[in-house]
């Protein structure tokens, strides 16, 4: 970890750079989750680096549809495996659902790494890829799955995508549940919800509405009126408005 000050007025957004510093430099993360992270925080800070009333709408959309789901596989990448391994595991644990790890970008033993992390961090079992079975329409390194995990899977978690996995998964006629900071991305606008906010926020979250909806045993929770779409464009609007409001102040303090 570098010597930021607890102090620092950007502390939390620089730990999570150090999160992701060090999951490259331990063979965990792309150096293109670089690039993919900066990107994130871009948005998070027009976001307001906290969570929205449109994220908590899809947040509790996906536990409803991830309890509901009779087969759901948590995806595990290069960039969440180094920044929430312990909340991808409480998932796992709420949901009884296998983690499984799938990147986009090919290296030798980054799989293997990510599983060894995983598994030090205190899961307990971690789906490898396999040539056994393919993802229809995807040609990347995404396309090899497991037999008992994404590839049977119902509902997919699948959070910081690259959005063809997500299209091809549509296609294959499963639900995919994301988490991604770019609401025009194609991956949010293709899945079936999207939570609009910082995956570190947006994880334990989301385990929290599992296990409230599970204790109280509310089977009447439904998804028949919700609209990824329309949460899409609150987030948007939320965007455009804070936007504005920046202008806004900037010309006050310039005046
Ligand atoms: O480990 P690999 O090889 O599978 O690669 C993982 C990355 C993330 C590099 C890969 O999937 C990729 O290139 O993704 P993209 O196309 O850059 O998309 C990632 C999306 O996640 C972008 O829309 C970012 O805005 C968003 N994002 C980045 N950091 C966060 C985030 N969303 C939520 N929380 C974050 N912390």
């Amino acid at each position: 970890m570098s010597d930021v000050p607890k102090t620092h007025p950007r502390y939390l957004s620089l730990t999570l750079r150090d999160k992701i510093v060090a999951g490259v430099e331990q063979g965990i993360t792309s150096t293109h989750g670089l690039i993919a992270h900066g990107r994130g925080e871009a948005f998070d800070y027009l976001i307001g680096e906290t969570t929205q009333p449109f994220a908590i709408e899809a947040i509790y959309a996906a536990a409803v549809m991830l309890l509901s789901a009779e087969h759901p596989v948590i995806s595990v990448n290069g960039n969440v495996a180094a920044l929430v391994p312990e909340g991808l595991i409480e998932l796992a644990q709420v949901l009884n659902a296998p983690l499984e790890v799938n990147i986009f970008h090919t290296e030798t033993g980054r799989e293997q790494k990510i599983r060894e992390h995983l598994l030090k961090h205190g899961a307990s079992d971690v789906l490898m890829p396999t040539t056994e079975v393919q993802l229809s329409y995807i040609d990347s390194n995404r396309k090899f799955v497991h037999p008992d995990g994404i590839f049977k899977a119902d509902v997919v978690f699948v959070p910081l995508e690259d959005g063809d996995r997500c299209e091809a998964l549509r296609k294959m006629g499963k639900e995919v549940v994301t988490v991604d900071l770019n609401p025009m991305s194609r991956t949010a606008k293709q899945a079936s919800i999207t939570i609009v906010d910082n995956v570190v926020r947006a994880l334990p979250l989301l385990c929290e509405e599992i296990q409230k909806l599970s204790a109280h045993h509310t089977e009447e929770a439904t998804l028949k009126d919700y609209s990824n779409e329309a949460v899409l464009q609150k987030a948007l609007q939320h965007i455009s408005r804070s936007g504005n409001g920046n202008q806004r102040k900037r010309e006050t303090q310039q005046g």
